[in-house]
């Protein structure tokens, strides 16, 4: 019987394990206790947020006023470490509304592991030393127009109602890293800022905070080729890696999937310490790499490339 990997991919399963609506027995929220802070749950009751995602409350920079100048707002929560398997991305969702003077009154998105520094969600100064190996955002879906908005990494201006974000977050994929991960805890935090100049408007409104895990390739089918250890060298990809087979395989087939479950490579007859992979072949991600025997028997792997 002959099957084709692909049509065995089943990939981005999402596994939600806690969520944060706001109303009574959730995830503990920390509101930091500085005097700027302007971050409260409870009820909208203002122009353009007027109204919660799930009713009656959500998280708001004032429910009743327009947001000051001059704030530096921060909230925070921890994800336990039942969200964070190895092997799978993190991924944080959340429902979110929007309206503030474009650019320079803004929210931003943090992340730490443990008690380390933080790392912004979306910034550029890379890399973070304690935050995750790999960032990548789903583009924001208004949920009203269903128009794509790109508010992400810095949601500034106003948005068309509310939007649905969604962000995966990349930890070590094996413990071949030069950064190992104690996957005590996780931290997520919310900031809004605001200068000195008075703008009258709402701010920044956030509901359903869900997160969980990420898993991929779940549906993937594999018999061991015992005893056989396989994994790609470093990992993750920064320039070129290869494939560490102990011991050492006959030719196989060898072929890579994306995270939508696609073959983007395949190579047949090929011994495994002869398998390069190139930074530059792939785009930033999370990727499956399988490898076959002539005896139909297959193993697999995945990478990461930065
Ligand atoms: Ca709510
Ligand atoms: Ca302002």
């Amino acid at each position: 019987m002959v099957m084709t990997s692909a049509s065995i991919m089943v990939s981005g399963q999402y596994h939600p394990q806690d969520s944060i609506l706001f109303e009574a027995g959730t995830v503990p929220i920390y509101i930091y206790p500085e005097p700027t802070n302007i971050w409260q749950v409870g009820t909208p009751q203002k122009t353009y947020l007027n109204s919660a995602w799930s009713q009656p409350k959500g998280i708001i920079t004032e429910t009743l006023v327009p947001y000051p100048v001059n704030t530096y707002s921060v909230f925070s929560f921890v994800i336990d470490s039942k969200s964070l398997k190895q092997d799978y991305a993190t991924y944080i969702s959340f429902m979110h509304k929007f309206d503030t003077d474009s650019i320079v009154d803004y929210g931003a998105i943090e992340t730490r592991y443990n008690d380390g520094i933080w790392c912004q969600l979306g910034n550029e100064s890379w890399p973070c030393p304690d935050g995750p190996t790999l960032i990548t955002w789903d583009q924001d879906s208004s949920v009203t127009s269903h128009q794509k908005h790109n508010h992400l990494t810095k949601p500034s201006g106003k948005s068309d109602g509310w939007l649905f974000s969604r962000c995966h977050l990349y930890w070590v994929v094996q413990d071949n890293s030069p950064r190992s991960i104690n996957y005590d805890s996780v931290s997520i935090r919310f900031i809004f800022r605001s200068d000195g100049t008075e703008s009258g408007k709402d701010g920044w409104l956030i509901d359903n905070i869900v997160f969980g895990y990420e898993d991929y390739f779940t549906g993937v089918s594999e018999t061991p080729i015992n005893p056989l250890a396989l994994k790609v060298f470093p990992n993750p990809v920064t320039d070129q890696s290869i494939l560490r087979c102990n011991p050492p395989a006959q030719p196989v087939t060898i072929s890579v999937f994306d995270r939508a479950g696609r073959s983007i490579r395949k190579e047949a007859g090929v011994k495994p310490e002869n398998f390069k992979i190139d930074r530059q072949d792939f785009a930033p991600g999370l990727y499956l790499l399988k490898i076959e025997d002539r005896q139909g028997k297959s193993q697999t792997t995945r990478f990461l490339v930065q």
